[in-house]
């Protein structure tokens, strides 16, 4: 028992934290609280994108009708909402800006900025990143590139309507949008947070190479490791294409030149290839981290060790690696050379092999499992099967023929919902309700966590499953009132009924608004393994002192030994000594030995 008590002093040296307010919470170098900024602030940037959607979904479902005003138009300017009818270039600015808002400032600060930062360090069993410093300007730039998104809403000319692929010449020349200083604005965020994600990715990538605990192989790291490792390489190589072809664009907005306006042998196409190059691996930013989550959290519920450990890493590698040469599967209308499509088409499907492989590999966890369906394992389990369906509607889009009809219909925003909000935002919920106790000391609350997670998954499918009706119906994305298109109009009942399912969907985010705000104060006190889980962040106190852990602690195995028959209980932390082995008797010694 005295060898107890080394590790217990020095913990409570470290819990003893004496610098001042601002340092610790505000301006922290402390990959924990940076981690938990980030997750402020890209859950107030998910509450605003899902509130723009419920504004555009009014428009749909009663597109210009002065039987039924926008609630709380009046709020807003005329130049905005005029007598309770919404202008069409505000709703272009609301799409716009949802897509934005969701992809940048709230998915991808959600799985990166949050989790690559609260979870690499205590997963790798490291007391901080490589680079605190570098991580807290990281933070510190995306609140003023934050600031100008928003910013834009104020501006004259309305904010940035060019949708949130911005294609040029529509987001470089004012005359064309009507809208100005708003799409200079949008151009300026982007590129700044461009530049917060690339130090942030550095970061990343140096912690998980250098900062492993003794014993923390490459094939002992947990599955978010893994994930977020590779997310970060795609996010360097990816940005500065984003940033390069921004900062072009915002040449043309602003200086009078045209690499992407025609009329002076600029070439719109470049910008959909720099777009779309930076923008497929993109895609793939927003989900392999949640492919992390899920895995540790399927192993975790099903206490069972993951099924096929390296194929998982070497299919995120796969995958990582083909996002890179399928970017033309967005522009198959743009005029290509069929033959280039067909290149493009074959890749594309070439990706659902791992992407099988794993969602393969998710299902053998699960299989005779003793499956516990706690909030963060529901959650998980939703995500595997919303993600599959997303997934196979991208192999329609993928085939070049047919997507050349469903290419800018709806048929598209099922599948980007199907994956985004069915996919990562699942993952998100499943990763906040599991790393809560860690991050914050308490539980949520499982009761409303489940009527939380059972109301999404139905109003999620209500409002996004009819949209590939849509879709065939042949009703475009990006649309104010498609009631005057006459093959068109008969949709308004359709879209009423998802407007309603999406109304729904929104008012049940409150619930998990309210578990989340109640359980920070008033939740259970969390244990320090609430989950009997085996990486390193759980042998930290929750949550864990200003240093992570009292000793590095050494690693012995693999994360996913659940149900080992090492262990008397059901699962076997990382860290946890080997037993003796039992010394065998001699009358059990071979006599040749
Ligand atoms: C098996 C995997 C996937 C395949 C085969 C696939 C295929 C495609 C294709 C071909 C398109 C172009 C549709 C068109 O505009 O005509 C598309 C659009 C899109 N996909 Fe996927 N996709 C896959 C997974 C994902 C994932 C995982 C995400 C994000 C988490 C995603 C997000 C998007 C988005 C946001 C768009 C629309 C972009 C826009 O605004 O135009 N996709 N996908
Ligand atoms: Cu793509």
């Amino acid at each position: 028992m005295s060898t107890m008590a080394i590790p217990q002093a020095a913990a409570a040296v470290h819990l003893h934290d004496d610098r001042p307010f601002i340092r610790r919470y505000i301006f922290s170098t402390d990959h924990k609280i940076i981690g938990i900024q980030f997750l402020f602030m890209s859950l107030l940037f998910l509450l605003v994108g899902g509130l723009l959607a419920m504004m555009m979904r009014w428009q749909l479902a009663w597109p210009a009708d002065a039987q039924h005003p926008l609630p709380g138009g009046s709020l807003l300017p005329e130049t905005m909402v005029a007598q309770g009818i919404m202008l069409p270039e505000f709703y272009n600015s609301l799409m716009t800006m949802h897509g934005t808002i969701l992809v940048f400032f709230a998915i991808m600060p959600l799985l990166v900025g949050v989790f690559a930062n609260y979870l690499i360090p205590l997963q790798c069993g490291a007391p901080d990143m490589a680079f605190p410093r570098l991580n807290m300007l990281s933070f510190w730039t995306a609140v003023p590139a934050g600031v100008l998104m928003v910013a834009g809403f104020f501006v004259q000319g309305g904010h940035a309507a060019a949708g949130w692929t911005a294609y040029a010449p529509l987001s470089a020349v004012p005359e064309y949008s009507g809208v100005s200083t708003g799409q200079v604005l949008w151009t300026v965020s982007l590129i700044i947070l461009g530049f917060s994600s690339l130090m942030g990715a550095v970061n990343y990538i140096s912690t998980v190479i250098n900062m492993r605990a003794p014993g923390m192989t490459w094939f002992r790291l947990p599955l978010p490791v893994w994930a977020l490792f590779i997310t970060s390489v795609l996010i360097l190589l990816a940005m500065p294409v984003l940033a390069g072809a921004l900062i072009l664009l915002l040449f043309d907005q602003v200086l009078g030149t045209s690499f992407y306006l025609p009329q002076a042998n600029g070439e719109p196409l470049l910008w959909q290839h720099l777009f779309w190059f930076f923008g497929h691996p993109e895609v793939y930013i927003l989900i392999l981290p949640a492919f992390g989550f899920v895995s540790e959290i399927l192993a975790n519920g099903a206490r069972k060790p993951i099924f096929g450990y390296h194929a998982m890493v070497l299919a995120i590698v796969a995958i990582a690696f083909l996002g890179w040469i399928v970017w033309g599967h967005h522009m198959f209308q743009s005029g290509m050379n069929p033959m280039l499509g067909n290149t493009f088409m074959f890749s594309t499907m070439v990706i659902a092999v791992p992407t099988a492989i794993k969602v393969f590999n998710w299902l053998g966890t699960l299989w005779r499992g003793s499956i516990q369906f706690q909030v963060p394992m529901l959650n998980a389990i939703a995500f595997v099967a919303m993600f599959v369906i997303g997934g196979l509607s991208g192999v329609f889009l993928a085939s070049t023929p047919v997507d050349i009809f469903y290419h800018d219909t709806y048929f598209v925003v099922a599948h980007i919902h199907y994956v985004l909000f069915g996919g990562s935002l699942f993952g998100i919920f499943a990763a906040i309700t599991y790393w809560f106790p860690k991050m914050f000391g308490r539980m949520m609350s499982e009761r409303l966590g489940k009527i939380h997670f059972f109301l999404t998954f139905l109003f999620f499918n209500l409002a996004f499953f009819p949209m590939h009706n849509l879709g065939n119906a042949g009703m475009m994305r990006r649309i104010y009132d498609y009631r005057q298109y006459a093959h068109l109009a008969d949709l308004q009942p359709l879209n009423e009924f998802i407007s309603l399912s999406a109304f729904a969907l929104g008012v049940t985010q409150l619930l998990f608004a309210f578990n989340f705000l109640w359980s920070l104060f008033r939740g259970k006190k969390a244990e320090q393994n609430p989950w009997r889980a085996n990486s390193l962040e759980w042998s930290a106190p929750s949550p864990p002192p200003h240093g992570n852990f009292a000793v590095t602690p050494i690693v012995y195995r693999g994360p996913y030994e659940y149900s080992s028959p090492e262990s008397a209980e059901d699962y076997l932390p990382q860290d946890q000594p080997p037993a003796e082995q039992p010394v065998p008797a001699p009358d059990l010694v071979p006599a040749s030995s």
